[in-house]
């Protein structure tokens, strides 16, 4: 009994990490606009693995807003969350939802249409063949967190989605360790601006977007490499980025 349990878990992990290791695309980053746009990748029949480094995907939507765990998304958003079958309540112009009963159903529906999460895992650098993303640097996340100098593992993808929000890190490690020049006005990462709610949610959309060959952005990655604000804790345009970003890489497939 006991080494079947083992051999079960040991068997299925290292099946399911070596049928993801060739993926169509990779996901950095399991908030609320990587989860989307797995889900609607996946329903499309894309291969798509989600690297999360972290225990638990969700990123910064189980929080709320000050751990006061609910969110606003506006009413304009309604399609995408009647398909991910959240419940809400409505005010003026806003859905009210539930945070862990989002997150949760975005989690539910990514890994049900298919797309494979790996938590536990971060994302340190990318791979670049003739000026093109072609796969990921990957690690156990507690390999980071305890400084371990352990040599990482490598995931090829034909696209990689960065969302890894505020930070923007795969977008940085990549400007950071390469000559390169994105596809923002000037080139560079130009950094995330102060809190501005309208701007921030329209400016998300516009943002989402191949900001290098075989490299898109989403959610607050694209506000951060874009230089556009934050909209505190409305997360109507982190969805939205997230399906746009997989309309995007489908109308290229
Ligand atoms: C693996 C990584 C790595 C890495 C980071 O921050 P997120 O929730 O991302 P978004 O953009 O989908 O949503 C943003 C939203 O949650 C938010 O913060 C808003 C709306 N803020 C507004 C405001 O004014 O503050 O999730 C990103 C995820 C996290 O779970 C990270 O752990 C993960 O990415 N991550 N995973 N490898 N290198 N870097």
């Amino acid at each position: 009994m006991e080494l079947l349990i083992s051999f079960g878990i040991v068997d299925s992990y290292f099946s399911k990490l070596k049928n993801n290791l060739k993926v169509d695309v990779a996901i950095v980053g399991g908030g609320p606009s990587g989860l989307v746009a797995g889900y609607y990748l996946a329903k499309k029949g894309i291969k798509v693995v989600l690297l999360e480094r972290k225990l638990s995907p969700g990123g910064g939507m189980w929080g709320g807003a000050m751990m006061f765990n609910q969110i606003v998304v506006q009413k304009d958003t309604l399609p995408i969350i009647n398909e991910f079958g959240i419940s809400y309540s409505t005010c003026e112009e806003f859905l009210l939802i539930d945070s862990v009963h989002a997150t949760s159903a975005l989690i539910y529906k990514a890994t049900q249409a298919g797309c494979t999460i790996l938590n536990c895992i971060s994302v340190e650098d990318v791979v670049i063949h003739e000026n093109k993303i072609s796969g990921l640097v990957i690690n156990w996340a507690p390999v980071h967190r305890e400084g371990l100098h352990v040599d990482p593992l490598i995931l090829m993808a034909n696209v990689v989605i960065d969302g890894t929000g505020h930070d923007c890190e795969v977008v940085r490690t990549l400007e950071r360790k390469n000559n390169v020049s994105l596809n923002t006005t000037s080139g560079k990462v130009m950094g995330e601006r102060s809190l501005s709610v309208e701007e921030a949610e329209r400016t998300t959309l516009e943002n989402t977007k191949e900001v290098y060959p075989g490299l898109y952005i989403t959610g607050m990655a694209a506000n951060g490499v874009c230089g556009s604000f934050r909209m505190g804790p409305i997360f109507g345009g982190m969805l939205f980025s997230g399906k746009k970003v997989a309309d995007l890489i489908l109308s290229k497939q």
